[in-house]
């Protein structure tokens, strides 16, 4: 049985995790940690993962042997305080790992298709291959993912991770990320029939629905470790798809819905600079990774969801 600490446990990603953890594992043995309190009947603690000491006494009161670090700033919201998005992004996972390495935890951290840059190839992006990203967001993803692998490598701790594509979710809205166009255009599909793209038409990026990542989490986790042959992180998508993708998934369920554009250059500058398309073999091969959901299956349920919710 695992016992588990979830950093920014009420963001986009932890908000359902920590559901589905406790539907595993037991209510009592996921603990959920943020800098605000949320909606969570569950053990929760206040906390700021700059705040290192903080964190290992809660980790340690608590008796967890897993962490899950999930607290960090978007990519867009990076871009426009770069300095803050390197204390939070980096100081948070390096004050993560020092709790894991102390007190002999299991450690799991997201990565990102923004570890790539533009000169990563394009499509069928290899999991080995060129990062050199041009945003802090992509600069903090790949240190991040060196710095896990160092942890394991030099101190022996179970580091592990995935680089998430655009995650889709009805639950909670991300913020301040380049992909929250592919949430919002449902929202707006709901409530106003039309949306306006801030990313340009053709512009191709991995997504994926939340129940596909959720999984894939608790999957690698579980993983045997003799096969993994990498740790941080795994290429891991399900879709691969532009602005005029989702809106003719969309007119399937919803024929007068129209799509507009009103580019954003800081937003579309990084779009342009991430794959259009991720190779998630080694996912497959090392530990069974396998999406349920296509661009389709995830529009109706997010209609369907959506429609329900906002109703
Ligand atoms: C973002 O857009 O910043 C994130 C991501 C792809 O990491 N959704």
């Amino acid at each position: 049985m695992k016992r588990i600490l979830v950093t920014g446990a009420f963001g986009q990603i932890g908000s359902e995790l920590i559901n589905k953890l406790s539907d595993i594992y037991g209510q009592d043995n996921v603990i959920a940690t943020d800098i605000k309190s949320g909606n969570y009947s569950g053990p929760f603690e206040k906390v700021d993962v700059t705040d290192g000491k903080r964190l290992y006494e809660v980790a340690k009161q608590y008796k967890v042997d897993t962490i899950m670090h999930l607290a960090a700033l978007l990519s867009a919201t990076a871009e426009k305080m770069p300095k803050r998005a390197w204390d939070i992004n980096m100081g948070g996972l390096i004050n993560a790992l020092e709790v894991a390495k102390e007190l002999d935890l299991q450690f799991f951290t997201p990565s990102s298709i923004g570890a790539f840059g533009p000169t990563t190839p394009k499509e069928h992006t290899p999991q080995d291959t060129i990062q050199r990203p041009t945003t802090m967001y992509g600069v903090n993803k790949v240190s991040g993912e060196l710095l896990c692998d160092y942890y394991y490598y030099r101190f022996g701790v179970d580091t592990r991770g995935v680089r998430f594509p655009g995650l889709i979710s009805y639950v909670t809205p991300p913020g301040g990320g380049t992909t929250d166009y592919a949430v919002e255009i449902y929202y707006e599909a709901i409530k106003q029939k039309s949306y306006t793209s801030y990313i340009k038409e053709g512009t191709y990026m991995d997504m994926m629905y939340m129940p596909d990542a959720l999984t894939a989490i608790i999957q690698l986790m579980e993983a045997n470790p003799d096969q993994l042959k990498h740790r941080n992180a795994f290429n891991i998508s399900a879709i691969s798809a532009a602005p005029e993708d989702f809106a003719k998934a969309i007119q399937v369920y919803i024929p007068e819905f129209t799509l507009e554009y009103d580019v954003d250059p800081v937003r579309q500058q990084i779009a342009d600079s991430w794959p259009n398309c991720i190779d998630s073999t080694a996912a497959q091969e090392e530990w069974g990774f396998k999406a349920q959901y296509d661009l389709q299956a995830m529009t109706k349920d997010m209609l369907e969801k959506l429609a329900a919710k906002l109703k």
